[in-house]
């Protein structure tokens, strides 16, 4: 077992409850700050409201912000450790460049920016506008995510910009796009608490989003069923009053049977379905041969416990289903979320108190971050690239003929095939760190090497941006003013706590730079991030995303907006479809028929075993930041692999015993972690490490065909036992890369 959880005791004993960690010389940390700034955590989508206090132009702490309504001061370990980064001693001070033979050197701003602009000026003059790329991420603001969406079709006039939601939110996006003609969750959390049939599938709640847990507690002391659909009795499963043990990649066999038995038992509501829906015929068609016992077969899950949990939800007044990545980082993960949407509307219990359904969105502005056009086909407002009149209206806002937009470009998996070939040469990446996170990482690593040129902004030197020519030295959540959207949809306010450190820039000042330099000052002219947000109102306006009424005033005064909000005396709308009026051309809420398909790698007598891959509680996605926050890495050290106790000992594997797993693209050992905790075919592995210790050497690009998400929930893979004992905590990965 990895070490102890930290103890709270000696945690406050050993640093005081508001100290960093590496105060600097001279630095009188114990003293009282000069300020508390209201903002939110930078890590997660629930974006919880927190305190940062300030010293001297420093992070040193935080205290609870009790007023904020979601989190009402409550924080998980990473919230409450997320300032021990600020001044951690990897942070980039400046921008470096790298020296042949000599690793990274750092250079003035003025040297730095003109080798990126010369770099990108010669690959576009010789291979053209789409031979220079873009990559973005979604752990930025409302206001950046607008501007790298710009930048890219503005200054570099590139198609290809694509973004790291891409192997997060786009199967959701799709799934309720075609369903509901709009990407949102369709409630606050708030209508969790009184909902009697609360149904999570794929998501690991207690270790993903924790605080979100309060709501579902309060729902249970109001006595609502609880239902989990995962292949891992994860902590909520534990305490759930229905566990269903999926084995991965058949959910929509479960949720099409589950249908099946609403149909054949009449749980249905055929008032909403005759007046509100399209396409119930041919849906339930496509489920009539989804039988109990063929679900049974398929999903591995009892049709005993299928039946009674659509019992349950069938016969539920009120509901609410939540679902995240277990059921959309899959080939056809698009079919899951629609498998999911068809059980809702066929009950009706949307739109109404208590009766809800929303995907968990997963990184801080996963929402709002894919509303605003840094994705390939995207246009602000959540608006369509390839529609003409979209098309128009953008370019009638960015002041450009409509003729010089770019048109859609790869996404951000197919931009790495497209490097791999040879037709785009160049890169600028922010906020993303795809060595880690995209899947078959050593297909990745060989098109970093094949890149002409690569500039990447960050804060700190992530593995990705280890590759780069130019390394710009970006700033942090709590170094600029924004906006973000929560999980919910209501957008918020980060607020600037200090300034970037020594020779760092905000974000913002290093990608207008860029632009003017490229050129395209006239298009880039801004004195603040509320300027961006308020060309951002009018770009959004009359698009499904429409931020129009939404003011920075606004967002102070009513503690967030809910999106939509169209006008200025718009109060913001936290629960959607109040009016029946869904957002699609027919103004209907649309069934879709979802025919079940296995996924794209199954078990064969080479690979045998289900490998599937996510989170832990205390580390935060490709790990650049939650890696050097000592107290989160003495929690979970290293990634382990959790296998059960009968499948272990098929294979003779002792607890911490090193196995091999290799898959059709690659092995990596991992110490083994014997719990009763998950299926017997199946295995976990977190993917928070890099090199050797990188889940992502295993997992296939395998795409979805709708929303290209990877397929990082499924593949097949064969254990191999080492015989060799690891030692807890001798596993990290810094020796890698
Ligand atoms: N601690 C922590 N919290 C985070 C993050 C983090 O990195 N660390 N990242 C944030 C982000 S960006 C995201 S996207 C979210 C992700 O949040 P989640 O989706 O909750 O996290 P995952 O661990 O990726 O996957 C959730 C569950 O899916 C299950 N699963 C695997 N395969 C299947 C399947 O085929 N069907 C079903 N039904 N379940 C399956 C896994 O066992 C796992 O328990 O978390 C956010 N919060
Ligand atoms: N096997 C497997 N792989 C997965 C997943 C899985 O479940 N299994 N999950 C996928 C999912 S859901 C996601 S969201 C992706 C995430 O994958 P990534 O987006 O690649 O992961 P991050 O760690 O967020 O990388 C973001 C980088 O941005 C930097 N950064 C953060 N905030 C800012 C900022 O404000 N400004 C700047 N300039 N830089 C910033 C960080 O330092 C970090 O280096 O991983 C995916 N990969
Ligand atoms: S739940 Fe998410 S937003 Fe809240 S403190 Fe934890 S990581 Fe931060
Ligand atoms: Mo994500």
């Amino acid at each position: 077992m990895a070490k102890l959880p930290v103890d709270p005791e000696k945690l406050v004993a050993d640093f005081g409850p508001h100290l960093n960690y590496t105060p600097r010389e001279g630095y009188a940390g114990r003293d009282e700050p000069d300020k508390s700034v209201p903002t939110h955590c930078c890590f997660c989508g629930m974006q919880c409201g927190i305190k940062l206090l300030v010293k001297e132009n420093r992070v040193v702490g935080f205290e609870p912000w009790m007023e904020f309504p979601f989190n009402e001061g409550r924080l998980c370990p990473k919230g409450v450790q997320r300032y021990l980064q600020d001044n951690h001693p990897d942070r980039l001070l400046s921008p470096l460049k790298r020296a042949e033979g000599k690793g990274f050197e750092p250079v003035s701003w003025d040297a730095a920016m003109e080798q990126t602009v010369n770099a990108i000026r010669r690959i576009q003059e010789q291979y053209g506008k789409d031979a220079f790329s873009v990559l973005s991420g979604v752990s930025l603001t409302n206001e950046k995510s607008y501007l790298m969406g710009k930048f890219a079709r503005v200054a570099l006039k590139t198609k290809n910009l694509d973004y790291n939601g891409r192997l997060c939110m786009v199967s959701a996006g799709a799934g309720n796009k075609k369903a509901f003609g709009l990407d949102r969750g369709s409630n606050n959390y708030s209508d969790l608490k009184g909902a009697e049939v609360i149904f999570i599938c794929g998501a690991n709640v207690s270790e993903t989003f924790p605080t979100l847990t309060y709501w579902l507690w309060q729902a249970r002391d109001l006595g609502a069923k609880l239902i989990v659909a995962d292949p891992r009795l994860i902590p909520l499963a534990r305490t759930a009053d229905l566990h269903l043990d999926v084995r991965p990649g058949t959910d929509s066999a479960l949720y099409g049977a589950m249908l099946k038995y609403l149909v054949d038992n009449d749980l249905l509501d055929h008032d909403f379905i005759n007046q509100h829906t399209t396409g119930f015929d041919a849906t339930i068609a496509a489920v009539k041969d989804y039988t109990l016992e063929w679900a049974e077969t398929v999903t591995g899950v009892s049709k005993e416990k299928i039946r009674q949990a659509a019992e349950w939800w069938g016969k539920a007044k009120t509901s609410f289903l939540l679902h995240a990545r277990g059921i959309e980082h899959h080939s056809k993960g698009v079919d899951n979320v629609l498998s999911c949407i068809n059980l809702v509307l066929a009950t009706g219990r949307i739109g109404k108190p208590y009766c809800g359904y929303a995907t968990i969105t997963g990184q801080g502005n996963g929402q709002g971050g894919r509303e605003h056009g840094h994705k390939c086909d995207q246009l602000p407002g959540n608006r369509d690239i390839n529609n003409p009149e979209h098309r128009q209206y953008i370019a009638g806002v960015w002041g450009i003929d409509e003729k010089e937009l770019p048109g859609q470009g790869y996404t951000a998996y197919e931009l790495i095939e497209a490097i791999h070939r040879g037709e785009v040469k160049g890169l600028l990446s922010i906020c993303f760190n795809p060595l880690v996170s995209l899947p078959n990482n050593n297909f990745v690593r060989e098109a970093l090497e094949k890149l002409e040129f690569y500039v990447a902004i960050d804060f700190f030197l992530n593995e990705t941006a280890r590759y780069a020519d130019v390394v710009l030295a970006g700033s942090l959540h709590e170094e600029e003013d924004g906006t973000v959207t929560t999980a919910e949809g209501r957008v918020t306010r980060i607020r600037q706590a200090v300034t970037p450190p020594g020779n760092a820039r905000t974000d913002t000042a290093i990608i207008l730079e860029l632009a003017a330099r490229l050129g395209a000052a006239d298009k880039f002219s801004y004195n603040s991030s509320e300027d961006i947000f308020n060309e951002l109102r009018i770009a959004s306006k009359g698009g499904t995303a429409d931020y129009y009424g939404i003011t920075y005033e606004k967002i102070e005064k009513n503690m967030g907006v809910f999106w939509p909000c169209p006008t200025l005396d718009h109060p913001g709308t936290p629960r959607l479809w109040e009016d029946r009026k869904f957002a699609t051309p027919d103004g209907k809420a649309h069934f879709n028929p979802v025919n079940y398909r296995p996924p794209g790698e199954v078990t064969d007598e080479d690979y045998p075993v289900v490998l599937t891959t996510g989170r832990v509680v205390s580390q935060y996605l490709s790990g650049t930041q939650t890696r050097r926050i000592g107290k989160l890495v003495d929690q979970f050290p290293e990634p382990l692999l959790e296998i059960h106790p009968e499948l272990a000992a098929r294979y003779g594997i002792r607890q911490r015993e090193k196995v091999k797993v290799v898959t059709r693209r690659g092995e990596a050992e991992f110490p083994a972690n014997i719990v009763a905790t998950i299926r017997k075919d199946t295995v976990f592995i977190p993917y928070h490490w890099p090199g050797r210790k990188s889940a992502n050497q295993l997992t296939p690009g395998t795409l979805d065909p709708v929303s290209k998400i990877p397929e990082f929930k499924v593949c097949a893979c064969r254990l191999e036992p080492s015989g060799q004992i690891s030692q807890p905590g001798t596993e990290t990965a810094f020796d890698s890369i």
